[in-house]
């Protein structure tokens, strides 16, 4: 099949799904080509069956605001024609969906049958999807997709309740291939970060508010008072400068070591004993996946699609948004019990097992064929 992919290709779960996705496809034997305006950070890597076609936005001095979503119209356009694609699959509603509805709609005129998928990944509906000024492009935008699915079943039902769709939704939920997790090699040096054999808490995200690092930094803090223990930040975004003022004030910086962006988070999950993902909503939260597919414990709260991942007891804790004080107890508790920590740690693997991508790519490709044969 001929697929194009749409994403966001910065750092970001919706762009690494889409990402591993198009790999994965590639790897099947489809003909995967991402449009986006720059090369997906994941993608790194390139196959016979793997295309790029970039989207650039005119900067005529007019425009206060760049059109992106007319030029990605314009590009999907194109490349459906001249590459002759099967199918569009657009990751995160805004401008994705609206972009390949108007594609879509201008091939029709030239007598051109394209389909398109939509993935909502989160933010697109609980956050600013629901903003009024977006609200009646992307309600319609998803509604005339012709297949649209979601990350898990709590989006499912967010979806439902904010936009009324009136449409059925499918669940696929994101995906780990879960070999690549198993040969981490010799970079996991954990005593440059943990020369005294401190315990290692470690929490990626792209530091916006939604994510509520402050409260990383605040269980930390109350963690670090009761034993010995080190901090790892990856990532970066809106907060990071509130959340560096957070640890001079509460003087943690010398136990917290902030990484920023990092390409492959594996490379340091791999020293961690627990992941931390206090969260005030997560659709999913594939970063507390790709951690239990490394073998670690999760501390996170039970928001969203978070319990469809994070199993309570089994694979972690979860806490209400914004208990710190329970956050921390149940660090501690699995710090202050190696035992615990190893059971935690098995059965946070085989959680993630079952999100592995042979389960979750056959979901995708009968997804494809279904709704090209429509
Ligand atoms: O977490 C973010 O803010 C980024 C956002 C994105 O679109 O890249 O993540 C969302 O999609 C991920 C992949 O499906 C999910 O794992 C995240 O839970 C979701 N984030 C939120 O819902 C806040």
């Amino acid at each position: 099949m001929k697929i194009g992919i749409v994403c966001y290709p910065t750092f970001g779960g919706s762009g690494v799904v889409a990402t591993e996705l198009g790999k994965a496809l590639a790897q099947k034997g489809h003909k995967v080509h991402f449009i986006t305006y720059s090369q997906p950070f994941r993608l790194g890597y390139f196959s016979e069956n793997l295309f790029y076609h970039e989207v650039s936005v005119s900067n005529y001095p007019l425009f206060e605001y760049q059109p992106y979503e007319s030029a990605l119209a314009s590009k999907l356009v194109d490349v459906v024609k001249y590459e002759k694609l099967d199918l569009l699959h657009v990751h995160y509603a805004i401008p994705h969906a609206s972009a390949a509805l108007m594609a879509k709609n201008i091939l029709k005129a030239q007598g051109i049958t394209i389909p398109f998928i939509t993935t909502l990944h989160g933010t697109d509906i609980t956050l600013v999807g629901r903003d009024p000024s977006f609200e009646p492009v992307i309600k319609y935008s998803i509604e005339e997709s012709d297949a649209i699915t979601t990350v898990s079943e709590s989006l499912k039902k967010d979806t439902y309740s904010i936009f009324k769709i009136n449409k059925p939704i499918e669940v696929i939920p994101n995906f780990i291939n879960i070999s690549d997790y198993s040969n981490t090699g010799a970079k996991c040096q954990r005593n440059y970060y943990a020369p005294n054999g401190e315990k290692i808490m470690i929490h990626v995200s792209n530091f916006r508010a939604v994510k509520r690092v402050d409260d990383v930094l605040r269980v930390f803090d109350k963690v670090r008072k009761k034993i010995p223990a080190k901090l790892i930040l990856v990532g970066d975004g809106p907060e990071r400068a509130n959340i560096e003022k957070l640890c001079r004030e509460l003087n943690t910086c010398n136990d917290i070591f902030s990484l920023g962006k990092i390409v492959d988070p594996k490379e340091v999950l791999c020293i961690a004993d627990l992941f931390i993902l206090p969260s005030e909503t997560e659709s999913f939260g594939l970063a507390a996946l790709e951690a239990m597919a490394m073998k670690m414990p999760v501390i996170s709260t039970n928001t969203g699609g978070l319990p469809e991942v994070n199993i309570h007891g089994v694979t972690g804790y979860m806490s209400n948004v914004g208990d710190v004080e329970d956050m921390y107890l149940n660090t501690l508790k699995i710090f202050e019990n190696e035992q615990l920590l190893a059971t935690l740690k098995e059965n946070a693997f085989q959680q993630a097992e079952k999100f592995d991508i042979t389960h979750i790519l056959p979901l995708y490709e009968d997804l494809y064929l279904r709704t090209t044969r429509a």
